[in-house]
């Protein structure tokens, strides 16, 4: 059960951010629109939220997830693999602080992007792409042993359609796995139940369980189903504005 979550409030150069996509360019009133019916949905999954200003030095700050690995006993800071990201650690600290008495930093030459963080019961899946890199994973790991928990890589550098591994595979509690066709033969998912998500609806494939719900993206009406037939509480939010800047719908908060 997550009691709280931390987002950040877009700011007025959210289209400023980097992106890999042609998607045409974030309008800025539905970018804040998007953004508050997101936060009223985690309120109404229970959470409690801290709700950061806009940060206009870091055009894309609002992807909060990015700079913290959050477990139950400890907070572990990231190290962005985007230059531009880099000082969106320093800003978001202390709200993380507030909560956390324990944390790890992760430092260079290592880089690690929460993105890249699946979090699937005791196990941690890190993925290796053009954000985070061995040595960043190597830190981690080792401090996510040291918590108790157990680690392994995926590398995801060859695939071209996603920016993090999260943008591919989500962990929705009860051994479950939602995960992008292209992904779904790994060995290591092996012993999850698989909800597979089809080419055409793979940016669904990054949804979030929020206690009692799963959260996801608008638009993809089979994975929704899916979803709802295996039992789960599919709640359905617009991220089109997000997605223009690369953004999954997991990284707009940090959930504990
Ligand atoms: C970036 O390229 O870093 C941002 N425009 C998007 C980050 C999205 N983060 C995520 O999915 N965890």
């Amino acid at each position: 059960m997550f009691k709280r979550a931390i987002v950040r409030i877009p700011g007025s150069n959210f289209a400023d951010g980097l992106t890999t996509v042609d998607l045409g360019v974030p309008k800025l009133e539905e970018v804040l629109q998007q953004h508050a019916l997101y936060c009223d949905a985690l309120r109404e999954c229970g959470l409690e939220l801290t709700v950061l200003e806009a940060d206009l030095r870091h055009a894309d700050s609002t992807f909060v997830e990015d700079t913290a690995v959050l477990t139950p006993e400890a907070a572990i800071f990231c190290r962005p693999g985007a230059a531009s990201r880099e000082g969106e650690v320093v800003a978001i600290r202390p709200a993380v602080e507030r909560f956390y008495s324990s944390t790890f930093t992760i430092e260079a030459p290592g880089t690690v992007d929460g993105g890249d963080i699946c979090e699937a019961g005791t196990h941690f899946f890190i993925g290796l792409s053009h954000r985070t890199n061995e040595e960043g994973a190597s830190q981690l790991a080792t401090c996510l042993n040291a918590l108790g928990y157990t680690a392994s890589t995926i590398d995801v550098r060859g695939m071209t359609t996603i920016l993090h591994l999260k943008s591919g595979i989500s962990y929705i509690e009860d051994n479950t796995l939602v995960v992008m066709e292209e992904m779904a033969s790994n060995p290591q998912f092996s012993r999850f139940e698989l909800v597979r998500v089809s080419v055409e609806e793979s940016y669904g494939a990054n949804c979030v369980r929020v206690n009692d719900h799963v959260l996801l993206a608008e638009g993809f009406p089979r994975l929704t189903a899916d979803l709802e037939a295996r039992g789960f509480k599919p709640l359905t939010l617009k991220m089109s504005e997000f997605q223009k800047m690369d953004g999954g719908l997991s990284c707009l908060s940090l959930r504990f």
